[in-house]
C-alpha cells in the first residue's frame, strides 16, 4: 500500500493526500513532522532529500515534490481523472497550479514563521510580500473565474492547488495587510465555500486542525519557537 510521509499541517502534504482521497486510492499516513536533522529523523532525508513534506512511499522507492507525486497518482490511478482530456485543458490546469504555488503560496509563505510565532515581519519584507501578492491577485482573476470549479467542468488538480494554497495567503493578507487580497477575485470567496463542503475537503481540514497542536510542541522541540 502507498504511504504518505509528512503531517496534516502541511498544505504541501495536503496536495497528493487530497488526491488520494478524491480518486478513493487507499493509503497509509507516516508521521513526519519538518525540522529534519540530527536531532529529528535525519533518516527521512533518503524519503525527501531536503527534508521537505511530503515525501511518496511505494513499491519501487519513494517520491519527494508535491507535483511529482501528483502526477505520478494520475498516471497510476487514472480514474477519476483530475485532468481534463485535451493538451491544452492539462496545459491550462499546470498552469494555474503553478501560478497559484510560485506567485501566491510560495510569497505568503515568506511570513509564515512570523504567522506560526505571533512575530512582526521586516517591513520590507512585509512591503515585499504585500506588492507580489497584490500583483498574483490580479492575475489570478484573469486565469480563472472561478465559477464551478477553478478550470472546466470538473474537479482537477487546479482545485486541489487552491484548497491546499489558498488558506495561506489569506491567512497572511488578514494578520499582515489587516485584508485578505483573494477576496478581490470575482467568484473565489463562493467557490473556496463550495469547494469547503466537499467531503475530502472535510477531512483535511479536520485531520489539519487535529494536528496543529502537535505541529507546534514539535517546532518548540526542534527549532525552541
Ligand atoms: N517543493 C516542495 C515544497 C514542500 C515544502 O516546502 N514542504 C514544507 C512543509 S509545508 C517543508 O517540508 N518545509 C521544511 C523545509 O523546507 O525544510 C513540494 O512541493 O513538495
Amino acid at each position: 500500500m502507498l504511504k504518505l510521509h509528512g503531517f496534516s499541517s502541511s498544505n504541501y502534504y495536503n496536495v497528493p493526500k487530497l488526491a488520494l482521497l478524491e480518486k478513493g486510492v487507499a493509503f497509509e499516513e507516516v508521521l513526519s513532522y519538518t525540522g529534519v536533522g540530527p536531532k529529528y529523523k535525519p533518516e527521512y532525508l533518503d524519503k525527501s532529500p531536503l527534508g521537505k513534506v511530503p515525501a511518496l512511499e511505494t513499491d519501487e522507492g519513494f517520491i519527494s515534490e508535491s507535483r511529482v507525486i501528483l502526477d505520478y497518482i494520475e498516471r497510476t490511478y487514472p480514474e477519476p481523472s483530475l485532468l481534463p482530456g485535451t493538451p491544452f485543458g492539462i496545459a491550462k490546469v499546470q498552469e494555474l497550479s503553478q501560478f497559484i504555488e510560485l506567485y501566491l503560496e510560495l510569497v505568503a509563505r515568506r511570513l509564515i514563521p512570523n504567522l506560526l510565532m505571533r512575530t512582526k515581519p521586516d517591513p520590507e519584507v512585509l512591503k515585499d510580500v504585500a506588492g507580489s501578492l497584490e500583483k498574483a491577485v490580479a492575475g489570478l482573476a484573469k486565469l480563472s473565474s472561478f465559477e464551478t470549479y477553478a478550470y472546466g467542468d470538473q474537479f482537477t488538480q487546479a482545485d486541489i492547488a487552491a484548497i491546499a494554497n489558498l488558506p495561506i495567503v489569506r491567512s497572511v493578507g488578514k494578520v499582515f495587510m489587516g485584508k485578505d487580497p483573494l477576496s478581490q477575485v470575482p467568484g473565489l470567496d463562493a467557490y473556496c465555500k463550495r469547494m469547503e463542503e466537499r467531503p475530502q475537503v472535510k477531512t483535511i481540514r479536520g485531520d489539519a486542525a487535529s494536528d496543529h497542536t502537535s505541529f507546534m510542541a514539535h517546532l518548540k522541540s526542534v527549532y525552541g519557537m
